[in-house]
């Protein structure tokens, strides 16, 4: 049992005021892990005043301290590589092999790119008639969700950090052990006292108590739309500046001169990653009506590439879904689904031999109207829906109908049309056949996927206020 009922505060790890506790489930054997103390309004308070304190210093370090205490970081993630991959695929069932190449790589690309980003960062700037000066944002709360454990907090600390903004971190209850590590990774690199804090707890005690905290100045939020929306209300009484990276329903638009396999695999590649628990994850695929057949096939051929099991054996891309809660959502999606449209595979129910464990069927529904529920809504799961298409205007224009807009993804040859789409998907991040992840490129939604941006250079300055000044001699 791993029972860490602890904070860290103001550099050390402090008791709960409270006594309750929050039990945390293996999805993969539905068994209690351990447990984390369920934090108290006190013990925020406490963290605040901490990051408080240690703001006049920690916005006033140099640059050069900032670059060290993120490479001093880096070294210790690398050395606690084996403890977090094996931490990650506990509590959120990812197969050994995607802890590692996705969520830990991932951590550790926004700690490097971080102080990557702050060696060429201008904190001043002459721009002629006056002087820019961009400062620390203030104290920050950052509220994570489960589905990347060290992407969204690492992205947030980073930039925090390099941006010499102190923070309170409230990771997400479902899956908290990662943090707990990322928090002594921290403390060992020197990282001033009260800079850093994690307060465990419920999002409607911890996660509402930052949102509405007087003395946070900035609150970064990632997760479902309507925790975002509660958030951005709470904040609006203390007028806090707020950055929300929320969900997404994004297109995956095939050309008609795209290779079926590739294009297939990429379709299959964003429901089967993290079973489909992402939130830019390419869940409508806009396939042109002359490919529908060879499409359904491939992708039905293909999907055995993604063996879906227990997350500790080798060979396994696919593991459970993160809690009983959203096995339950993804079910109910799938049951609309067999009535909006045509099961192509998959299903309700979980997959042969895999009875204990949150799994799900890879479940596949083609005939899909963009207007249905199952194409409007995000799933959250290891769930498609092939929408097809005449004309690609007419592909643009249904990709585009969706309150979301936080990726999109496009498959083909022809250079000028796969430009031509990328400048015409409406979203935060577009992904053209099998480009690599740049971590320096800015993460974010348009429309009600979010508002502000992570990642790189564009995620440091989402923690800082801008100041010009007039006259500087
Ligand atoms: P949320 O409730 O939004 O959880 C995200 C974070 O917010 C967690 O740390 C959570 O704490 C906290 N939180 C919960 N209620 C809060 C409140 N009233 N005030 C402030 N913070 C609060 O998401 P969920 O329930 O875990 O997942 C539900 C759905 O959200 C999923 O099915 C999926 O569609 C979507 N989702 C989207 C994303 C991304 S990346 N966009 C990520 C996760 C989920 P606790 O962990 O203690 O509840």
């Amino acid at each position: 049992m791993r029972n860490e009922l602890k904070h860290y505060i103001n550099g050390e790890w402090i008791e709960s005021t409270g006594s309750e506790t929050i039990e945390v489930i293996n999805p993969a054997t539905e068994e209690v892990m351990g447990k984390i103390s369920s934090g108290t309004e006190e013990d925020l308070d406490k963290a605040v005043k901490a990051a408080r304190a240690a703001f006049p210093t920690f916005s006033h370090s140099t640059k050069e301290e900032r670059i060290q205490w993120l490479k001093n970081i880096v070294e210790g993630y690398e050395a606690r590589k084996e403890e977090l991959i094996d931490v990650m695929t506990d509590e959120l069932g990812a197969p050994l092999s995607v802890s590692e190449e996705v969520h830990y790589n991932m951590g550790l690309g926004h700690f490097k790119q971080a102080a990557e980003s702050l060696e060429d960062f201008s904190f001043t700037e002459d721009r002629g008639g006056h002087t820019l000066l961009k400062e620390s944002v203030g104290v920050s709360g950052l509220i994570t969700p489960w589905n990347f454990p060290t992407n969204q907090t690492s992205t947030k600390i980073a930039s925090a950090i390099a941006a010499g903004s102190p923070v309170v971190l409230k990771p997400a209850s479902k899956t908290p052990y990662a943090a707990i590590i990322l928090a002594e990774i921290i403390h060992e690199a020197g990282v001033p006292k009260g800079a850093f804090n994690l307060v465990n707890g419920s999002g409607s005690v911890i996660g509402n108590g930052i949102s509405s905290h007087p003395d946070i100045d900035f609150v970064s939020f990632t997760g479902s739309g309507t925790t975002g929306e509660h958030i951005m209300k709470n904040a609006a009484e203390t007028i806090k500046k707020v950055a929300l990276e929320l969900g997404g329903k994004s297109p995956v638009i095939v050309l008609d001169d795209a290779d079926v396999e590739v294009a297939a695999k990429t379709a299959l590649s964003n429901i089967m990653t993290n079973t489909g628990q992402v939130c830019s994850a390419g869940t409508r695929v806009f396939v042109p009506k002359s490919m529908k057949e060879d499409f359904e096939k491939k992708m039905v051929d293909l999907l055995p590439t993604f063996p879906v099991g227990d997350p500790r054996k080798e060979g396994i891309a696919t593991g459970p879904l993160v809690s009983k809660d959203q096995w339950d959502t993804v079910q109910s999606y799938i049951e609309k689904g067999e009535k909006e449209a045509t099961l192509l595979t998959g299903g309700t129910g979980k997959p042969e031999g895999l009875e204990t464990g949150y799994y799900a069927k890879p479940t596949i529904f083609t005939d899909v109207s963009n207007d249905s529920v199952i194409a409007q809504e995000e799933i959250f799961g290891p769930v498609s829906t092939i929408i097809t298409y005449d004309d690609l205007d007419e592909a643009l224009e249904m990709a585009n109908d969706t309150v979301y807009g936080l990726a999109g993804y496009v498959v083909g040859k022809d250079e000028e049309t796969l430009r031509y789409v990328a400048s015409n998907i409406k979203a935060g991040r577009i992904k053209i056949n099998d480009a690599k992840t740049d971590f320096n490129g800015p993460f974010g939604g348009y429309k009600q996927s979010g508002i502000g941006r992570e990642w790189g250079d564009f995620g440091i300055e989402e923690y800082l206020e801008i100041k010009s000044v007039h006259g500087m001699p």
